[in-house]
């Protein structure tokens, strides 16, 4: 089996410090929380942004004052950005972040200032391929907005992620793939329990698994108490494994989370036990086809 690739959900868009204290909002805390996680073993961030009261914002400026905060400690993490945002945001709020990322006319990719760092810029943006009802809300992502989100990051030269919240999602990807907007080497990441979604039971894990074309890379991101034992089958299955607070603020039934590393190490040790290696993050690149892009 390939390396394990740990991606980190830190923020996300709804969970609040109110939920767990120990959840990171301002830009400070995520570089700090992103630093630790890169420590305990994960290769990508799934980043968010928040504005200073903590509600959730896509504005651009957040997202380069990460993504610069995290850079300047030296960590060299995949960035992967949100294109989901939040619940009622518009599209044109939404994709933001990616356009952070810019194509010079000699074909090259930059963004961000020369630091000798690695720069602080998207490499990959999540792209959900449907729409779902989400708790109470609906996350909209209409046909065209979808094909728009998808032509914009290829457009910046980041690497989608395929979120899938609902088996027809899957469909959808493979006609973006079929229209050439996306990459056949655009991983999926089957987002898993959300209410509204699909149920996170091993057995749909296995259909959506199935459901795949052949060679495709995938990870999941269970959500509240899927998290752990859909993690686990992903370990043993060949997959990849999404933790996070975004997904998930507990460690067990009733028990607070300490940080965003302590879910990434779990899965590190649990790894391990089951005899699969971790990818660093520049192996990650390598896997993904991320690797070489200035
Ligand atoms: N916050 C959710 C409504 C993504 O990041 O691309 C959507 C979301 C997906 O989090
Ligand atoms: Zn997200």
């Amino acid at each position: 089996m390939e390396k394990l690739i740990i991606t980190c959900a830190l923020t996300g868009a709804e969970a609040t410090k109110q939920d767990n204290p120990n959840l990171p909002v301002t830009p400070e805390e995520i570089a700090k929380a992103a630093l630790e996680v890169r420590q305990a073993g994960a290769s990508i961030v799934h980043l968010h942004a928040r504005n200073e009261d903590g509600s959730p914002t896509q504005d651009k400026t957040v997202y380069a004052e990460i993504m610069r905060r995290i850079r300047e400690t030296g960590n060299d993490i995949i960035l992967q950005v949100s294109t989901g945002g939040a619940v009622g945001m518009t599209p044109e709020e939404r994709i933001q972040p990616v356009t952070l990322r810019s194509k010079a006319s000699d074909g090259s990719f930059s963004g961000g200032q020369a630091t000798g760092l690695l720069p602080p810029y998207p490499e990959m943006a999540s792209l959900t391929t449907g729409t779902v009802n989400f708790g109470n809300g609906v996350f909209l992502n209409t046909p065209s907005d979808i094909e728009r989100f998808a032509r914009v990051i290829q457009e910046h030269g980041v690497l989608p992620e395929l979120e899938i919240f609902d088996a027809g999602m899957i469909r959808n990807a493979l006609e973006l793939r079929k229209k050439g907007l996306v990459p056949d080497n655009a991983p999926f990441d089957f987002v898993m329990g959300v209410a509204g979604g699909i149920p996170g039971t091993p057995r749909e894990l296995l259909f959506l698994v199935e459901s795949l074309p052949e060679g495709a890379r995938w990870s999941v991101a269970g959500i509240g108490r899927a998290q752990l034992p859909l993690a686990t089958m992903a370990i043993l299955l060949g997959g990849h494994v999404r933790v996070g607070f975004e997904d998930n603020v507990y460690y067990a039934k009733g028990v607070l989370a300490e940080s965003n590393a302590q879910l990434v190490a779990r899965i590190v040790r649990l790894a391990k036990e089951l005899g699969r290696a971790v990818a660093a993050p520049d192996e990650a690149r390598h896997m993904l086809g991320i690797i070489g892009k200035k």
